[in-house]
């Protein structure tokens, strides 16, 4: 059989830290990744749509996405199960305890306590349980196991594999191996990779279908599971139309606006950075104190890109000579600080620098990231 295994999609999401339009066309496309992954779905014919939890954002649901859900869902031939997550806990006032709002082949766990839906014609049961708020402190699959070994066992849940003591349903990994299931469908972990590497049982994280900020780069999609009870093949499925990706660049020694502009454009070539990219380049190295980089500007070496936001993490490098004839601030400033900075500790050094480094930065009119 074949399931798409799905989850995290966070429909609405707000899209922070992008222009009001930009982020406006993000959720209007990441309803469209949605519908893509249902045509997926129905194109090749799965047996089961799995969505593991965060389906939306928030526990509101603009009408919209509850029209375009209904649609979906109905538009498909096979069963959809639904366990939901931390950001769509099914609570009293959730979507998911309303009547007649889903189609019949829809299915949805609503409480904490584990439970399951079997699927007579697929010898198929699903096992999971719901969030009822936006943490959960126990394992629902503590201390349990399978029915019936016979059948195609699954668990399709939200859960965190990476702390035993995590506030988002731990799931550590000998209860995991105790319950016995033949695929483990989880939702929660959106960069899926290491998270799904570490499980010691059969299944993954599906990850986000599409990133939502720079804490989620790569390429992004789901999860294409065939099974039966001695076979498991996994394939991810690209469904992103656009990733996000972070570049360091470093600006050492460079002296002018259009030296930097330039090796911005030639990091954009060389990747081969396309319409589909979303990219944060980070300046680094040691700058002279007087070139003040203006990042806005260099966001002109966009074309081509969907997005670029750069951001300045060079350190001026000053000469002490010069700095301690200034009669001006900055001089002040290294006065005040010189018994840090030649101090024998080195760690009376460190903070002495650091705190230069900031206020020189302060004083362009920049800010540094705190280290
Ligand atoms: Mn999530």
């Amino acid at each position: 059989m074949k399931i798409l295994h799905t989850g995290d999609i966070h429909l609405d999401s707000p899209f922070a830290g992008l222009s009001p339009e930009t982020a406006k066309k993000r959720r209007t496309e990441l309803r469209a990744t949605f519908s893509d992954i249902i045509t997926y779905a129905r194109t090749e014919s799965v047996d089961l749509l799995l969505i593991a939890g965060d389906l939306f954002d928030k526990n509101y649901v603009t009408r919209d996405t509850v029209a375009l859900l209904r649609k979906e869902f109905s538009s498909l031939n096979c069963p959809v199960v639904i366990a939901p997550g931390n950001h769509d806990p099914a609570d009293e006032k959730s979507i998911w305890m309303k009547k007649d709002i889903f189609p019949e082949n829809v299915f949805i766990f609503r409480s904490t306590n584990l439970s399951s839906f079997f699927f007579e014609k697929l010898n198929c049961r699903i096992y999971g349980y719901a969030f009822e708020e936006s943490s959960l402190r126990t394992c629902p699959l503590e201390g349990k196991a399978v029915e019936n070994p016979a059948e195609i066992n699954i668990l399709c849940a939200h859960g965190d594999t990476a702390s035993p003591i995590s506030t988002y349903g731990p799931l550590p990994a000998g209860i995991l191996e105790n319950f016995g299931a033949d695929y483990y469908a989880l939702a929660h972990i959106h960069n899926p990779d290491n998270a799904t590497a570490a499980l010691t049982v059969p299944g993954a994280y599906c990850g986000c279908p599409e990133g939502r900020d720079f804490g989620e780069t790569g390429v992004k999609g789901a999860v294409l599971v065939t099974l039966d009870k001695e076979h498991l093949e996994l394939e991810r499925i690209r469904f992103c139309r656009r990733i996000y990706e972070e570049r360091t660049l470093n600006a050492d020694g460079a002296a002018e606006q259009g030296e930097i502009l330039s090796a911005v454009r030639a990091l954009i070539q060389n990747e081969k950075f396309g319409d589909d990219v979303l990219l944060r380049i980070t300046l680094q190295g040691s700058i002279a104190p007087e070139f003040s980089i203006d990042t806005s500007a260099l966001t002109e070496a966009r074309e081509g890109l969907f997005h670029l936001e750069v951001r300045n993490a060079t350190t001026p490098t000053w000469n002490a000579d010069v700095l301690k004839q200034d009669y001006g601030m900055r001089g002040e400033l290294y006065r005040v600080l010189l018994p840090k900075l030649e101090s024998a500790d080195s760690m009376e050094r460190e903070t002495g620098s650091r705190a230069l480094r900031y206020a020189m930065a302060a004083l362009a009119g920049e800010s540094l990231p705190l280290e």
